[in-house]
């Protein structure tokens, strides 16, 4: 999960209703070098103070287990068309035979982290698990989307993910507020009991 905030402020401010509605949002990442962990955590910290309730993790803590509320961000690398360590028992479930409808009820957005260098297997992996969520049943609230290093990885996630977000925030009927960065004030103090 993302760290409460260390420095918990005396009197905590209300939290803001609109914003406040919990919507659960996991972010996980398929990473070796940590390029892919660092989007993930930059969306989780993002979502986190517009609102959502946030878990952060590694693709293969969540075999098996993909919530069928909220959404699902999922950020993943690529090595010579194998997943990253961090990510090869997620992405050989999804390779099972899975039932048609295994994903019915889960709503995800996946951004690949590549290097066109890689020409054969650019971008494979986070293609294959868009394919095989949607596959079975999973609803993309926003197309895949591509980083690619060879050219400017980091500016072409800056463009996709404000604009997923919109999307899948208005799925879930809640105004992203783009005015919220990572500098402003979290929305909620976290006091410790
Ligand atoms: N990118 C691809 O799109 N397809 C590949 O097959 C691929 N193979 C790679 C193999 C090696 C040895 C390295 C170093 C990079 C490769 N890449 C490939 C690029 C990485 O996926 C890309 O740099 C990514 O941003 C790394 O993410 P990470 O830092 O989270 O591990």
């Amino acid at each position: 999960p993302v760290a409460a905030t260390a420095s918990a402020p005396k009197t905590p401010r209300q939290p803001t209703a609109r914003l406040g509605h919990n919507t659960p949002m996991l972010v996980l990442y398929g990473s070796n070098l940590g390029t892919a962990e660092e989007l993930a955590t930059r969306m989780a910290d993002l979502a986190e103070i517009n609102g959502f309730a946030v878990h952060l993790g590694p693709l293969d803590e969540y075999v098996g287990k993909l919530p069928q509320e909220g959404g699902v961000l999922i950020i993943c690398a690529s090595y010579n068309g194998a997943p990253p360590d961090n990510a090869t028992q997620f992405v050989k479930w999804l390779g099972d035979d899975l039932p048609k409808d295994a994903f019915a009820n889960v709503r995800y957005a996946v951004f690949g982290c590549g290097n066109s260098d890689w020409a054969a297997t650019y971008q494979s992996v986070p293609r294959f698990i868009d394919e095989q969520l949607s596959k079975h049943g999973a609803r993309a609230v926003y197309p895949r989307g591509e980083g690619d290093a060879r050219s400017d990885l980091d500016g072409q996630f800056q463009k996709w993910f404000p604009a997923a977000a919109q999307v899948a925030t208005k799925e879930f009927g809640i105004d992203w507020n783009f005015t919220r960065t990572a500098e402003d004030d979290p929305l909620y103090a976290i006091e410790p009991v």
